[in-house]
């Protein structure tokens, strides 16, 4: 059974080309993001709905052409903001001219997001991260996000995102997790990953991905390991073009002297377990598809 909390609303909102389709597709539909280069303005809105683990949710993709925004923040805003759980506002950070502009509808959104889902998060993306250089970045931020804080009541979060790396899953992974735990379900296989994770010294981390990459469970001490492990998975030609087909699909990486163990579970699910290698990689190996068996019991 679905609970209550079905089809509640991530929304995408943001001036047009700022990214929000991008990313859509590149983290609900499993696009490369070099497909989707081309830029096509969203006329309205779409919607479609996504199911995670227990819960399901309506992606709402706004057009971010002026003319759509005003209608939403006016006469359609009761429909747009009613049942929204996440309101993700998108900002194109290599665009210092639209950002005043971006502002305007951002402070908008916010309070209609107040007036019709109360209980809902905010997130605001500043995006297309890989057009600043790295060692603007951080300045950068902190400066768009001094420039984007709302006093009030609304812990809004600021990220910087591009769809060219995994900054994006991770911030999809962020927002959905929090929503995906309300249900028996995923409380009961968090609680089984941070079992196995107290249980045992030498296991790092484990995480559990949707076929689209995005973390729906991240538990443990596994930074050091993540780009190399991230890099296995975000060759998404290869582990796409074997996830679906295949019932069973097991890949183990050595780096230094830990073992990363990619294994597919029931439905769309991707294990990783990040472990110190013992004894052998054969043994450290076993260990870990064996947590991952349990694990998709639970699932
Ligand atoms: N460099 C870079 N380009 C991006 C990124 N994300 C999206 N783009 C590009 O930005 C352009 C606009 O993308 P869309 O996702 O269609 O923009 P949108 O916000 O949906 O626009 P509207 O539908 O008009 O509101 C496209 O050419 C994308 O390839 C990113 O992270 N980095
Ligand atoms: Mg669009």
């Amino acid at each position: 059974m679905l609970s209550s909390q079905t089809s509640r609303k991530v929304l995408f909102m943001g001036l047009g080309a700022s990214g929000k389709s991008s990313i859509r597709s590149v983290v609900f539909e499993g696009k490369n993001p070099e497909e989707v280069t081309d830029y096509n303005a969203t006329i309205n809105y779409t919607r479609s709905t996504k199911n995670f683990i227990d819960s399901s949710f309506q992606i709402f993709d706004c057009g971010g052409q002026e003319n759509f925004i005003s209608a939403f923040m006016g006469e359609q805003a009761e429909f747009i903001f009613s049942n929204v759980a996440i309101f993700v506002w998108v900002v194109d950070m290599s665009d210092f001219e639209q950002v005043s502009t971006s502002k305007f509808y951002f402070n908008h959104g916010i309070s209609r997001l107040q007036e019709f889902s109360p209980d809902g998060t905010a997130f605001c993306l500043f995006h297309k991260r890989d057009l600043v250089s790295s060692a603007q970045q951080e300045e950068t931020y902190h400066t768009m996000k001094k420039y984007f804080e709302i006093e009030g009541p609304l812990d809004i979060q600021y990220r910087t995102t591009s769809i060219f790396d995994r900054s994006v899953y991770h911030t999809v992974g962020e927002m959905l997790q929090t929503l995906i735990l309300k249900t028996t379900k995923a409380l009961t296989v968090s609680e089984a990953i941070q079992d196995f994770l107290t249980e045992d010294e030498d296991l790092l981390g484990i995480i559990i991905c949707n076929e689209e990459g995005v973390p729906l469970f991240q538990e443990g001490n596994y930074s050091d390991f993540l780009e190399p492990a991230n890099m296995a998975l975000a060759n998404h030609e290869k582990l796409k073009s074997d996830f679906r087909p295949l019932k069973s699909l097991k890949i183990t990486m050595e780096i230094n002297n830990n073992l990363v163990v990619f294994q597919k579970l029931k439905k769309d699910l991707m294990f990783i377990g990040i472990a110190i290698k013992t004894g052998s990689a054969q043994f450290t190996a076993v260990k870990l598809e064996k947590i991952a068996e349990v694990i998709k019991k639970l699932l």
